[in-house]
């Protein structure tokens, strides 16, 4: 009996000592929340409600960002998709990479495989990573076999999990890829992409006016898809083509299905949806919803699948363990292409806010992009000044998790990302196809670039002019003023500092849109 008592006491104090430790443990792991970052696909500063919008209405977004750390100065590195798309993954600006600009369907993976990226940084941690949604980074090494398994891609590059489509919406191949393999694809009828000529007998934007709805602008007059015209020429591959209108509902439903299936360990989670990019398909149900036509009713779209998805986490049991990061991937445009009423139903709304320029823009509006951070319960509701920027997320998030992994453009703001700390970054560098200006504190500095002032078919300012422009937004929040002339010592800083940094900056490609 002693005895038994004896090793009872010895059982419980083991058992004691080892909850002790697990207890003593806890308290120094660093946390590992969930990790999602939503990203939109040419949303304007001004086109939510947290940020001014009053004649559109995101109700969702706005109560997220009103209840998490709303940033004023949060930034794109760029003002086009794919080079932001690179500067937030690998934490690296993507002036640095000569590739880094707006791909079609067919472009070859920019990202190295030997690189860092968020989701590898993660996954030295224990995460499951996953992405569902616009990828636009480009796919395989050139050539690519569509009726193979694509590589490499997403996977090669830190995602365990991938279901994406290629470019962008208004691009073939017009169809959805899961790990590597085309979705519903038919061995029978094998994808061919083309980005030069048409297939023969294949109809065709330019010919075939009957065949869609849709009427094409600029550019996307090539192969018809679901009675819009694209870029780029596509045969085969029926079975697999999405439907553009509940393309939405589909990402939607697989950011559900991803977080449900993986909410029993840490997961990172980029949800990269296709609202407000062209062409703008709403599903028939968000129709007239925004009294603006298609973008502003894509826009009222995301806002509820949003609100949906918040919805999954909250009903799993998640929403107290997940760090959610919403931001843009490039200022808004109005006309990108298609005839879609979106100049016409615009009224006194206003998508790039009070700033100046939008999409392709070096003026504010191309880069200046809605941003916050919402985590229940650990981030308290605060207005953020900081400046901050999406290649930050990489050493900000390796230092939320534990790692020690830094990269040499992503700056460490932990703190300012979860609204405690009110310092952010003091300068940064923006790109706007190829070309690249220089921001510290409240002043712009864009160096002289040649070319169109107005980008004519998208009616936008992009930043070109034969001087240099130096902006003060404290004072001058619509870059109205030049006021080079007026502060030359503080141009002669600014037009140093941007150098030393960024090298060559004359060296740069020319601007391909009219
Ligand atoms: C442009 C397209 C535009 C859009 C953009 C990429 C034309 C004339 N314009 O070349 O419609 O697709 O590329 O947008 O083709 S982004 O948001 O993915 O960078
Ligand atoms: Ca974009």
């Amino acid at each position: 009996m002693k005895n038994l008592v004896k090793k009872i006491g010895i059982v419980a104090v083991v058992i004691l000592s080892i909850s002790c430790n697990k207890e003593v443990k806890k308290a120094i792991e660093p946390v590992k929340p969930n990790i999602v970052v939503i990203y939109v696909d040419d949303l304007g500063y001004g086109d939510v409600g947290f940020n001014g919008a009053t004649e559109i209405k995101t109700p969702n977004l706005d109560k997220l960002a009103n209840e998490g750390t709303r940033f004023t100065n949060g930034y794109a590195t760029s003002a086009t998709c794919t080079p932001s798309r690179y500067g937030l993954l690998t934490g690296v600006y993507p002036w640095r990479n000569k590739n880094a600009k707006i791909l079609p369907g067919t472009a070859p993976l920019i990202i190295s495989t030997e690189q860092m990226t968020i989701p590898k940084m993660l996954k030295t941690k224990g995460y499951h990573t996953g992405i569902v949604g616009k990828w636009h980074l480009g796919l395989g090494t050139g050539n690519v076999n569509w009726n193979e398994t694509v590589s490499p891609g997403p996977n090669e590059v830190g995602f365990d999990y991938a279901y994406i489509m290629a470019a962008t919406q208004d691009r073939v191949p017009t169809v959805y890829i899961e790990n590597g393999d085309v979705v519903n694809l038919d061995p029978n009828d094998p994808i061919e992409i083309n980005y030069k000529k048409n297939f023969e007998g294949q109809p065709n934007g330019v010919d075939n006016p009957e065949l869609f709805d849709m009427k094409w602008h600029h550019g996307h007059n090539n192969s018809i898809v679901n009675r819009i015209p694209r870029i780029g020429f596509m045969k085969g591959g029926e079975a697999a083509k999405w439907s553009d209108v509940d393309m939405a509902d589909h990402f939607l439903k697989g950011a559900q299905d991803y977080v449900k299936k993986h909410k029993n360990e840490p997961f990172f989670l980029y949800y990269a949806m296709q609202q407000p990019h062209v062409p703008r398909t709403p599903h028939p149900r968000f129709v007239g919803t925004s009294g603006m036509g298609p973008r502003g009713d894509v826009i009222v779209e995301a806002d509820w699948c949003i609100g949906e998805f918040i919805k999954t986490l909250e009903k799993e049991g998640l929403l107290e363990n997940t760090l959610l990061v919403f931001t843009s991937d490039n200022g808004p445009v109005l006309n990108d292409g298609y005839y879609d009423d979106a100049v016409e139903k615009i009224g006194n709304h206003t998508p790039a806010g009070p700033y100046r320029g939008g999409k392709y823009s070096l003026f504010e509006a191309g880069t200046h992009v809605p941003f916050f951070t919402y985590w229940k319960g650990n981030i308290q509701p605060v207005v953020s000044d900081a400046m901050v920027c999406q290649v930050d997320l990489l050493s900000s998030l390796a230092k939320l998790v534990g790692s020690d992994i830094t990269v040499q453009d992503s700056e460490e703001l932990l703190d300012v990302f979860l609204g405690k700390e009110t310092k952010g970054r003091e300068n940064l560098i923006i790109e706007a196809t190829s070309r690249t200006a220089y921001k510290e504190g409240d002043w712009v500095m864009i160096p002289p670039y040649k070319g169109r002032e107005v980008l004519k078919q998208v009616n936008i300012e992009i930043g070109n002019s034969k001087e240099y422009q130096l902006y003060n937004l404290k004072e001058d929040i619509g870059q109205q003023n030049n006021v080079a002339e007026l502060h030359k010592e503080k141009l002669e800083e600014m037009i140093t500092k941007f150098e030393t940094i960024r090298g060559d900056y004359k060296n740069t490609q020319k601007i391909k849109l009219k």
